[in-house]
């Protein structure tokens, strides 16, 4: 290993011992730059990494809302401005119990490297709360949303920093921030929320963007193994809204989702989530507290196996784990390893430790694809939903779709090209590390110090 990311990596495991996530994200991203940080000796002298890893600037702040009984509570809130770079702060915000700094962190870096990848202007950022919205009212969510956004406001901007959902964020959570953001400013500046109702400047297709995009990444991997999509099986964890996304996407295209999973155990559909009603099915149990699949199993009289989760099973061709992150442990890739499946395809945000990973990426039977890279339509079509605002314009679904689709291609391609470039072969996870970080690198280097 090259001594100054040897460096660089040990400053940030005793700075951040007790953020483990964020040293996670940064040992897996500095693993693959290797080649790129030998050819550029000037990284060191300007110690571009130790700039890398420090974000800009990071906001924590009081939260306070009551709830329909008349008592208050305090949470937590956090923005994190990792990298600005290469264009406007650009990441969700995350409402759930156990989030704290190092979640943000861990998920800011993240998305610095997946914003590059998109070939969108957009910079690095995440937020959130340790609020936990599950069993929240809709008024008590409203009251949390508008607390929130009250001490936001004043740092975010269409052309500072452009907040989107994440867990436990989604158009709901956006229509009470922005109502709240438009009340406090008295402008109507509407780039400054992405994932907003088609009412107040929405775009088509961003609530798809991020299953539909994982399945076009996945549609170019197939094409360069000479392979097609159609009668394809796919084993997903997580039936959130990017899982549905994958669903969708996979019942239009002839493939199929046969197994999902969810916190309860895991459900084995061999015919898929593959109709109108049963997606129609998926939303409403998604939508309900505590979030359980088994009804699913129960209704449509299909297998459901509690307790576990679906790695490891045989009679499929896809894996993407769309949960959450670390959903993927070591114990669970020696099961996928040794199921023969194929291609592995991560979707949520960082869903595998770093010793699976590698293990997975070791096996030579195997495909690998990082979530920076599979994920990345989600936050590109937020990138689209800003375009369209500042243009006072709204694209129809066929042209949003077209260029998230184009874009997925993009990426594809440019991390295939990357890795190739320092001949690491067809290695998606280098590629699109050694992508991402060169366009931040180089922009950082040309901004000068700061
Ligand atoms: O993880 C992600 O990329 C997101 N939650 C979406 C971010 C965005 O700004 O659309």
């Amino acid at each position: 290993m090259n001594a100054y990311i040897e460096k660089v990596l040990e400053e940030v495991r005793v700075k951040h011992g007790n953020e483990p996530e964020f040293v996670q994200t940064v040992e897996e991203v500095f693993s693959s730059i290797e080649p790129v940080v030998d050819a550029h000796p000037e990284y060191e002298k300007f110690d571009l990494l130790g700039r890398m890893v420090e974000p800009e600037r990071m906001f924590t702040f009081r939260v306070v809302w009551m709830d329909d009984n008349g008592n208050w509570h305090t949470n937590r809130g956090w923005r994190c401005q990792f990298n600005g770079a290469i264009g406007p702060y650009k990441g969700g915000l995350r409402f759930q119990k156990n989030v704290y700094e190092g979640v943000i962190k861990f998920l800011g870096f993240e998305q610095t490297f997946k914003n590059s990848l998109t070939g969108l202007p957009l910079g690095g950022a995440k937020g959130g709360s340790d609020f936990d919205p599950a069993g929240k009212s809709d008024a008590e969510v409203m009251r949390f949303c508008q607390s929130f956004m009250t001490a936001l406001y004043r740092y975010i901007g269409p052309d500072i920093d452009v907040p989107a959902g994440d867990m436990g964020v989604g158009g709901r959570e956006i229509g009470y921030l922005y109502g709240q953001y438009r009340r406090l400013k008295g402008v109507w500046e509407n780039g400054v929320l992405t994932g907003k109702g088609l009412s107040y400047g929405g775009s088509l297709i961003r609530p798809e963007a991020t299953g539909y995009g994982a399945v076009y990444y996945l549609q170019e991997v197939l094409a360069h193994e000479n392979d097609t999509i159609e009668g394809k099986r796919i084993a997903i964890s997580g039936y959130g809204n990017v899982g549905w996304g994958i669903m969708k996407k996979a019942m239009q295209l002839g493939a199929k989702v046969t197994y999902f999973a969810g916190p309860d155990g895991y459900v084995h559909d061999p015919d898929g989530v593959a109709t109108e009603e049963k997606l129609n099915f998926i939303l409403e149990m998604r939508a309900k507290d505590p979030m359980h699949c088994q009804p699913y199993a129960d209704k449509f009289g299909c297998e459901f196996v509690p307790g576990e989760k679906c790695w490891g099973v045989k009679d499929v061709d896809i894996y993407m784990p769309a949960a959450m992150q670390n959903d993927v442990r070591m114990e669970s890739a020696e099961k996928i390893a040794a199921s023969g499946v194929k291609y592995y395809i991560e979707v949520a945000n960082m869903p595998t430790t770093n010793d699976a990973l590698n293990f997975l990426r070791a096996q030579k039977h195997m495909i690998v694809a990082p979530s920076k890279a599979v994920n990345a339509g989600g936050v590109g079509v937020s990138g689209l939903e800003m375009s369209q605002n500042s243009e006072r314009l709204v694209w129809t679904a066929e042209e949003v779709d077209a260029q998230l689709k184009k874009m997925m291609k993009t990426i594809h391609d440019m991390s295939a090209e990357a890795a190739a470039e320092y001949g690491l072969g067809y290695d998606l996870v280098a590629g699109a590390n050694i992508a991402g970080f060169k366009k931040v690198a180089t922009a950082m280097m040309e901004q000068g110090a700061f």
